[in-house]
């Protein structure tokens, strides 16, 4: 680093250091509320001032003319079910066609479309079909259903999951909007268009174009994530297309809750729970709001008046049972609103607290090191369609491996995943789907990235916000300069436009959530300015693989050790190795130990293990991946798999999978 980077890094250290008191600190309920933690209404997805750039896609709106439904909607509090809200799951069999020319809006399809074949909902059409498993173009779903008699009269609406990447859905052939981004849900209000009786008809246009503006981003020409690949990625799994989680109908008085933000705190033993609450409407009246337990019922309840849709209450839980890892207790919250149709919500809170300090972390006060892995939404057959049995299993394995956390990489992970991590007690790093950028890219294609990267963090902070599980966010993996860099001007311009790139997303975040550290993953030799915008140091690392691959283990342990004390000594900030691993094939033996055996695997996360916890800095360890997982084809990735899984792709474990339950669980 030059003088001017280092003075610029001292600056940055500093600011971090007010930032750091912060997260220590109680952020009020009006806070949370001015902080945008609570989105108006009408708020756009984007908030960043770079984030004006429409992205560069073809068929955005308004192809068809604007929508007819009121368009899409951020999706913000999960379709729970209470007395006064349903939900149907339109999960199932659907109709699908792929449209290789693009022509189905020409042709009428969102009216409703013929020579469909079945498929399942959720799921990768490029798992199931043989003429789709390498389609990345447009495809078709349909699906009719009947309107439930109670809902009649009430508030209805159409959540997708997810669908990878870019959707736009009919209802009875009226445009209802559209959506862009692979991995966070979208909603409708279908209350003026679904049809009381009689069937309805839901079309879906899913385009998977990978393309260089988009995030993740496809590569330029020619390039790939290590080597050239087929598909041409930027990233190092599959891009997977089709709709990849459940799709809901959800229904709710016409005055309905809207959003609700919740700040927990532990003081002396009590617990306090904050709500910033929205109400549809700009209402006014009176809400109650409740901390419930099963065994308990209520433990605390306030009345607060809501004015003009807003209101914001405090509760203190006395005795409290703070959620962790150890005991991830879940109370209730719920919201009733005094209504002539009365909306209850209820939301599942843990009462905890999360800090980092020059220190390390901490869960509700006490030092914290997180143990885990970076994981993917994967499996066979299944692709990246939701699949309770194996997330389920997963956590039962990574409870049985000594685990307490993982990462969302390299994008956000279903309502479903974080829900099920709430109730098992793991701490979650929350990721965006930016992986990969490079920015050594021309203008509009960053500055449509930028566009599309902010309303991601947006949207992950309005679905993920209230979920105990969630202690940090990650707003980037691997950055790159991205570029063939001739000289240390032309190096530091690149650095100095990553900064600039992530500077107000960063500044975005922490104004939406001051309780949760925000991070940047980092790899190698990605620059140490970007890094420094985290308030930890994460860092991805492949001494022994991609760097000394084959070399004795003291060669290695000297490398990482050299650069974790490098990377603590230069940000003054906990670090922690969020990857770090070795291409495995299950059934590989070699003594002595060499790369892609079983053997050379366990060995290396022995020796890393053993050099992270002799440093009090490190604040966790995340081998380089849970299990195999599909990638694009390559010649570094036998059978289009990579193979750094400590557990194989079904979930079987190889001999690393032993080592690591005896390390983390010792
Ligand atoms: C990385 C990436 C991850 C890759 C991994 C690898 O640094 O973050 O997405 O899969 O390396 O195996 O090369």
């Amino acid at each position: 680093m030059d003088a001017a980077a280092n003075a610029a890094a001292a600056k940055d250290a500093e600011a971090r250091l007010s930032r750091r008191e912060m997260l220590g600190g109680v952020g009020s309920a009006a806070a949370l509320l001015a902080a945008g933690a609570v989105a108006p209404a009408a708020a756009s997805a984007a908030t960043s001032t770079a984030a004006a750039a429409t992205p560069a896609h073809a068929g955005a709106l308004p192809a068809s003319g604007p929508p007819t439904g009121g368009g899409q909607r951020m999706a913000r509090l999960y379709p729970h079910e209470s007395a006064a809200r349903s939900t149907r799951d339109l999960s199932g069999f659907w109709g699908f066609r792929l449209d290789p020319r693009d022509e189905g809006e020409a042709s009428g399809w969102p009216q409703g479309f013929s020579g469909a074949r079945t498929i399942p909902v959720p799921g990768s059409w490029n798992e199931i079909f043989d003429d789709a498993a390498e389609y990345f173009g447009t495809a078709w779903y349909q699906k009719e259903f009947l309107l439930d008699p109670g809902w009649r009269g009430r508030r209805v609406y159409l959540r997708f999951g997810a669908a990878s990447y870019r959707a736009r859905a009919w209802l009875n052939g009226q445009l209802l909007g559209e959506h862009e981004g692979g991995h966070l849900p979208f909603e409708f209000d279908v209350s003026a268009l679904v049809r009381a009786t009689g069937p309805n008809r839901l079309v879906v246009l899913v385009d998977n174009a990978q393309r260089e503006e988009r995030v993740p981003a496809a590569s330029r020409p020619g390039a790939g994530f290590n080597f050239p690949s087929y598909p041409g990625v930027t990233f190092d799994f599959f891009p997977y297309g089709g709709l990849h989680r459940p799709v809901l109908l959800y229904s709710t008085p016409a005055t309905a809750i809207e959003d609700i933000a919740v700040h927990t705190d532990l003081v002396a033993g009590h617990g306090i729970v904050r709500a910033g609450l929205q109400v549809s409407g700009g209402w006014n009246g009176m809400a109650t709001v409740s901390v419930e337990s099963a065994a308990a019922g209520a433990v605390a309840q306030v009345r607060v008046a809501v004015r003009a849709g807003r209101a914001e209450a405090e509760l203190v839980v006395d005795p409290v049972r703070p959620w962790s890892p150890e005991d991830p207790f879940l109370y209730t919250l719920v919201v009733r609103l005094a209504d002539a149709q009365p909306d209850e919500y209820r939301l599942p809170i843990g009462i905890r607290t999360i800090v980092v300090d020059k220190d390390g972390l901490r869960l509700n006060g006490k030092p914290l090191f997180l143990a885990g892995f970076g994981r993917h939404e994967d499996f066979p057959i299944h692709g990246k369609g939701l699949d309770l049995p194996v997330l389920v299993r997963d956590y039962e394995l990574l409870k049985w491996i000594g685990a307490n956390s993982f990462r969302t990489s390299h994008y956000p992970y279903s309502d479903e995943a974080l829900m099920l991590a709430d109730q098992y007690g793991l701490l979650v790093i929350d990721e965006s789907p930016a992986v990969s950028l490079g920015f050594g890219d021309p203008d509009p294609v960053i500055a449509a990235r930028h566009a599309q990267h902010a309303r991601a963090l947006a949207e992950m902070h309005a679905r993920d916000k209230n979920h105990p599980c969630v202690i940090a966010w990650s707003v980037a993996n691997e950055p790159g300069i991205g570029a063939p860099v001739g000289t240390p001007a032309e190096h530091a311009a690149l650095v100095e436009r990553g900064l600039a790139y992530f500077r107000p997303l960063f500044t975005d975040m922490r104004a939406r959530d001051p309780s949760r550290p925000v991070v940047l993953v980092s790899f190698g030799t990605g620059p140490d300015e970007w890094s420094a915008l985290g308030d930890f140091i994460c860092t991805n690392l492949y001494f022994g693989w991609y760097v000394a691959g084959g070399q004795p283990g003291e060669v290695v342990r000297g490398l990482l050790e050299k650069e974790l004390d490098r990377l603590h000594a230069v940000h003054g900030k906990p670090v922690m190795l969020t990857e770090f691993g070795a291409d495995t094939t299950a059934g590989v033996h070699a003594e002595p130990a060499t790369m892609w055996s079983e053997e050379y695997q366990s060995q290396l996360m022995e020796l890393t293990m053993q050099a992270v916890r002799a440093r009090p800095f490190m604040v966790g360890a995340h081998p380089w991946a849970f299990a195999d997982f599909r990638t694009a084809q390559g010649i570094m990735r036998s059978g289009g798999l990579n193979q750094k899984g400590v557990f194989t792709r079904e979930r079987q474990p190889k001999l690393a999978a032993h080592t690591l339950r005896r390390l983390w669980r010792a």
